[in-house]
């Protein structure tokens, strides 16, 4: 998280982080990808968190889900075994559209933990209001890991400032449909690497998942986010969120 402060997990306990029992180790606990709880056994997290390159050769036998700790090498908390995992069968590792996955943990976490979703027409959504990203990604952009969890205050963008900063280049395409933009315009407060995955708040409610971007906190390059209302309909083919 680029231009974040520290936050306890006990006020956001619905963030996780996705470690690696084997890669990654060190300073980071593992930890790759972040994620968000939205039932006690169900974490929701970016597909590309989940690619092979990421997970390695024991796939999702190598994965566990902290819960419960700001302090990644703290002893407070869960950590949980991932017993099952569901990508978005409509996830493209081209364009990175519907990246979204969903974990079933092996245990039961809190029911406290777990944060509301925001669905089709809530306002928040609407293009101006406030939200808070959370992770413990790279704080600079230049590979500096966060030990703590971090959250920096974004807006809420419209379609058209990432349509206008992503429009199919070398930066990628922006694809409103299951993406969502947020950020600062002007630079200083985003997610970064390693924040993948992680919750995108506002109104209390989740509308987004850490996915992409040009760079860190740049001006005129916003995050682009998952958008949770994508996978939250009334109708029965509906992702299982
Ligand atoms: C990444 O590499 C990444 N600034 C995630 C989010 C953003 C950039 C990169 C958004 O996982």
């Amino acid at each position: 998280v680029i231009g974040g402060t520290p936050v306890s997990v006990e006020n956001h306990p619905y963030a996780v982080a996705l470690s690696s029992r084997t890669r990654f180790g060190g300073t980071r606990a593992g930890q790759f990808c972040g994620g968000a709880v939205v039932a006690p056994t169900k974490v929701v997290t970016a597909a590309h968190c989940l690619s092979k390159e990421v997970l390695g050769a024991n796939g999702v036998r190598d994965l566990k889900v902290i819960a419960g700790r700001s302090q990644l090498r703290s002893g407070k908390g869960q950590e949980v075994v991932v017993r099952d995992t569901w990508v978005n069968p409509g996830y493209s590792p081209v364009t990175n559209a519907g990246d979204l996955a969903v974990l079933t943990l092996a245990s039961a976490l809190p029911e406290s933990y777990v944060i509301g979703l925001a669905g089709p027409g809530d306002a928040a959504y609407a293009p101006g209001t406030a939200a808070a990203v959370f992770g413990w990604g790279d704080t600079s952009g230049r590979g500096s890991y966060a030990a703590s969890l971090r959250s920096a205050p974004v807006q809420v963008l419209s379609d058209g400032a990432c349509e206008r900063a992503y429009p199919g280049n070398s930066e990628g395409e922006y694809l409103g449909a299951t993406m969502l933009c947020a950020g600062d315009l002007r630079g200083g407060h985003d997610a970064c690497q390693g924040d993948s995955g992680g919750p995108l708040v506002a109104h209390g409610r989740l509308i987004g998942l850490v996915s992409w971007g040009s760079g860190c906190g740049q001006a005129e390059s916003p995050g682009v986010y998952t958008r949770i209302s994508a996978f939250v309909a009334p109708s029965r083919n509906a992702a299982p969120l």
